[in-house]
């Protein structure tokens, strides 16, 4: 048995993962979970990247003392798009800004002033965000902290530079840039240049399962481990990672990486770049082995940790029972729309949304999580079945991954939105992704369909069965396509 650490950064919570492979064995423990809490400063929303790095650190002494010290590779995911600028002494200039962070307000307007929109997607294949890395870019184009910049290293590619003094772009992360040719899987040079953006700040591509260095002296040091202990280039897109954890063995599948988002598509072998495509805002991200994520960004349980945030944190369970209690179907508001991405209000802005578009307004706690549940599961059916159309490949199961998994309400719920079964586990699948593809790079396990079956063998999943009749999620989606 090899014993792979793996780095998982959600937007919520950052752990640390051991993972132990054996030819037909795979298991995983959780050797450090730490809160993910972002910081508002004057200058406006960022992450606490010290804090991050102490965890991982933390994590990785953790993963020594559950190992007798040995771990045989060390590899590192997180949530996308965001990055932190090096100075020519490679020093980082400033907190990375957080993706929620207000800078790229109107920004995008200017960005298709020069590039419309419709050529943008059909070079890059990327749904509009306004936090795609190349609107952040253009955001601080005139700012001190950009011209000092010589390098550009995306989070996880940061948090890998700290612990082997390498550097690299993953590729699964460096696709959310908007800066990637889905086609080519290489640097879209012509967008770049035409929006003046310098390529060269990017260190040269990695691929999953590329080497990554080795963890420094001073890493060994501080976390007990016994050297040499190998850095992997993992799918650092954690969603790349929870997708190549997906444990499909069936050809139709559709899957949900639910988390702070849900992310909602299929798995494609070559991109869909046609302009429905982009009118229905589906994104096309580079996943393991050549594949293609096709997926929509849904605002997923975001909407839920914001009410827990401003309700005091009452307990989880509590309110999902109470949820469960209420009427199905009474208000739902769109869970895709960018209106809920700033942090702060949201049992008010949900309430909002549905006094605008003259429904019921949702009072209790209990209300207001169900609404967002079937809201969520809502937009978990219009995602599934507009990739199916768009992309023209029917699905027969819908596989649900992530934190949302255990959450057995919007499982079932998405399941009879659907009017399809769904696979709901593994939980931890963006750790599980993140320790295949080390051990797959240090020969253990097969190719993608090898990896999933290992997980089928190995990882629990509870199915859910549709219930009742998909006409009223069908009348809700009218409902709400109407307002
Ligand atoms: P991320 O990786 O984006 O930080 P996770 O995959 O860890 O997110 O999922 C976090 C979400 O999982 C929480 O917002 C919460 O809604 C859900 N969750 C976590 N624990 C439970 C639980 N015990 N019951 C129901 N839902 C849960
Ligand atoms: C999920 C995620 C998602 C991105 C968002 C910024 O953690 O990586 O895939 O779109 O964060």
């Amino acid at each position: 048995m090899k014993a792979y650490a793996a780095v998982d950064l959600g937007a919520s919570s950052g752990r640390v993962m051991v993972g132990r492979v054996g030819p037909d064995s795979l298991e995983l423990a959780e050797a450090h979970r730490f809160p993910n809490r972002p910081v508002r400063t004057p200058d406006g929303l960022r992450w606490d990247i010290l804090a991050l790095h102490a965890g991982v650190l933390d994590g990785l002494r953790a993963a020594g003392a559950d190992t007798g010290g040995r771990v045989d590779s060390v590899g590192i995911d997180s949530w996308a798009v965001d990055y932190g600028l090096l100075d020519a002494d490679g020093a980082l200039l400033g907190n990375p800004v957080h993706y929620r962070d207000a800078r790229t307000e109107g920004v995008a307007e200017k960005v298709w002033a020069t590039v419309p929109a419709g050529e943008l997607y059909a070079a890059t294949g990327l749904q509009y965000a306004p936090f795609n890395t190349l609107y952040q870019l253009t955001a601080a184009r005139d700012s001190a902290q950009l011209a000092h910049a010589k390098r550009l290293l995306l989070i996880p590619d940061l948090l890998s530079y700290w612990l082997t003094g390498e550097q690299g772009t993953e590729l699964t992360n460096a696709s959310t840039t908007q800066l990637v040719d889905p086609r080519t899987r290489d640097w879209s040079y012509d967008i770049a240049s035409r929006l003046g953006i310098d390529l060269g700040m990017f260190a040269p591509l990695r691929q999953p399962g590329d080497p990554a260095g080795a963890l420094r002296a001073e890493v060994l040091e501080e976390t007990g481990l016994r050297g040499p202990v190998a850095v992997t280039a993992v799918g650092s897109h954690d969603t790349a990672s929870a997708v190549a954890a997906v444990p499909a063995v069936e050809e139709r599948f559709a899957y949900i990486c639910t988390g702070t988002w849900s992310l909602a598509g299929l798995e494609l072998d070559t991109p869909v770049l046609s302009e429905a495509s982009r009118a229905a805002n589906f994104t096309n991200e580079l996943g393991l082995d050549g594949t293609v994520r096709y997926l929509r960004n849904i605002m997923g349980l975001w909407l839920l940790q914001e009410c827990v945030r401003a309700w005091g944190e009452p307990e989880l369970g509590e309110l999902l029972r109470g949820a469960a209690r209420v009427p199905a179907l009474r208000s739902v508001v769109d869970a895709g729309d960018a209106a809920f991405l700033a942090p702060g209000r949201m049992p008010e802005r949900i309430a909002d949304a549905c006094r605008g578009s003259g429904q019921p307004v949702p009072e209790s706690r209990a209300e207001i999580t169900r609404c967002i549940l079937d809201s969520l599961a809502l937009a978990h059916r219009r995602a599934v079945n507009e990739a199916q159309v768009l992309a023209d490949r029917p699905v027969d199961v819908v596989h649900i991954v992530g934190g949302g998994t255990r959450n057995a309400l919007l499982c079932q719920l998405t399941a009879d939105a659907c009017g399809l079964p769904v696979a709901a586990g593994p939980t931890e699948a963006a750790a599980l992704g993140n320790v295949l593809v080390q051990a797959r790079a240090h020969g253990l396990v097969g190719d993608l369909a090898g990896m999933r079956g290992l997980l089928a063998r190995t990882q629990p999943s509870t199915r859910y069965e549709p219930q009742g009749d998909t006409a009223r999620w069908r009348a809700a989606e009218a409902r709400l396509a109407a307002r």
